[in-house]
């Protein structure tokens, strides 16, 4: 035996015409007791209604847009006649819930971006809709676990099969690379609605931003990073990049100092082969894989956040090609066009804020690479001379290395070797 119910808004404390931001289900759909059925939101945060009995949708009387209140019709279920007493029992909690604390559970509020696992250690509910809860059970995971990609914080079924692919790789990650969830035991993210101390704006995060940043945090959780410092006197080669640039005609190329850095990492990386590595294991033990290709990323800033493209085989192309593919690429990266097959292989990374500005920073290994150079903006400063003090070009270095693979005297010579290149280029043909 079952049954039709009409389901409808619970008591939501003293909210009312709230907009409906996202439907969550759709006829069809099989819930649970206590899975959302849509979201609202409200000036201070979104909240998802959960369903007040197990069943299937018949028929979904909302949607997007809607203003709703305590009452409002949402949809209908289909029940087992069992199921009836939970519908009641169900609004009773809410009641309560809402009277407690209007921006708590089982009206799941979100005041900030919810990326999951901060999120469900301050205790509120993951973001996913029936159908991916159900396929995350099948798969005997916890969404609690999962961090949520999609839209608005929620949880996509990719976002669950991610979470299984990398459960399998550090199960299948032996040894040398640690224990990948790095078992850090920290407190819970701060889970603060900042909406009481003064006015805010809510953005979601950029695709791009997801993925470098999850990636960012793995690499500067997990690497041992260190960073030392160099300084390289450019005056000649800043000259000569200038005069290059004058010599040019209307199609000429313009020859970046990002290009004359790229040629002189490579140069640096064939002196010292362990910059120019990753680590791995064989049969349990760990490795050294060293790469006999020099494939150099460079750090891009595009208007969705920081990417990486790849000029391949960098040791065999001269300045002005590489100056030519940076160009593209770069342009590619700020239209959002580059593909997997621009950003991948890559054995180093140059990462240059000098037309920006700055005097150093401290660039976040780009892994599986274990060295990564960061530069910032030349500027004419005084030097000594021996007789007096001249002007002279000076451009900061720094360089961020994993100690797992390499050490500070290592590094200490990698970046004189390079700073001896860019202060006289014809030791490039040495
Ligand atoms: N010192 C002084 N001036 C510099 C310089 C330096 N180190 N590097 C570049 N400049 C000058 C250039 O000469 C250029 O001037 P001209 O047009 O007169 O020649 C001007 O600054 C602009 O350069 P640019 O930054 O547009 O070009 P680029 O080739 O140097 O860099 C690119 C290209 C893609 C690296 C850059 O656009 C970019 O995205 N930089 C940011 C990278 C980044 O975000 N890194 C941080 C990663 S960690 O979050």
């Amino acid at each position: 035996m079952s049954e039709i119910r009409e389901i409808h808004v619970p008591d939501i404390g003293d909210f009312k015409d709230l907009p409906v931001i996202e439907v969550l289900v759709k006829p069809g759909d099989k819930v649970a007791f206590d899975d959302p059925l849509l979201t609202l939101e409200s000036d201070k945060a979104s909240m998802d209604v959960p369903s007040p009995g197990a069943g299937t949708v018949v028929s979904v009387i909302i949607k997007e847009g809607d203003r709703v209140s305590k009452g409002s019709s949402i949809l209908t279920l289909q029940m087992a006649a069992d199921e009836a007493p939970a519908i009641q029992s169900a609004v009773a909690v809410s009641e309560v819930s809402i009277k407690d604390s209007p921006a708590s559970a089982p009206v799941v509020a979100k005041p900030v971006a919810p990326v999951a696992p901060a999120v469900n250690a301050s205790g509120v509910k993951p973001h996913a809709s029936p159908s991916v809860r159900s396929y995350a059970r099948k798969l005997g995971v916890d969404v609690s676990k999962v961090a949520a990609t999609g839209k608005g914080g929620r949880m996509l079924r990719e976002d669950v099969e991610r979470f299984v692919k990398d459960a399998l790789v550090r199960l299948d990650s032996p040894a040398p690379r640690g224990d990948q969830s790095a078992g850090l035991n920290l407190l819970p993210w701060p889970d603060v609605d900042f909406a009481k101390f003064g006015t805010v704006e809510k953005f979601a995060l950029s695709r791009i931003k997801k993925i470098s940043g999850a990636n960012l945090s793995r690499n500067w959780v997990m690497i041992p990073h260190v960073t030392n410092n160099e300084e390289a006197d450019i005056t000649e080669l800043e000259a000569f990049r200038v005069q290059l640039n004058k010599e040019g005609g209307k199609d000429a190329i313009k020859y970046t100092m990002l290009a004359f850095l790229i040629k002189a990492a490579v140069a640096s990386l064939k002196a010292f082969p362990q910059f120019n590595s990753s680590l791995g294991s064989e049969d349990g033990e760990p490795i050294l894989i060293l790469k006999q290709y020099y494939h150099i990323g460079f750090a891009a800033d595009t208007p969705n956040g920081l990417v990486v493209p790849v000029i391949r085989d960098a040791d065999q192309k001269g300045i002005g090609q590489i100056a030519t593919e940076c160009g593209e690429l770069a342009r590619k990266a700020r239209d959002g066009k580059l593909g997997p097959a621009d950003m991948t292989g890559g054995t180093f990374t140059v990462s240059s804020l000098g037309g920006i500005g700055g005097t150093g920073f401290t660039p976040i290994i780009n892994a599986p690479e274990v060295a990564i150079l960061g530069v910032t903006r030349a500027q004419i400063r005084p030097v000594w001379d021996g007789n007096g003090f001249a002007p002279r070009l000076i451009l900061p270095l720094a360089l961020s290395w994993d100690h797992r693979v390499v050490d500070g005297a290592a590094s200490a010579r990698f970046l004189q070797h390079l700073a001896a290149l860019l202060a006289d280029f014809r030791r490039i043909t040495l």
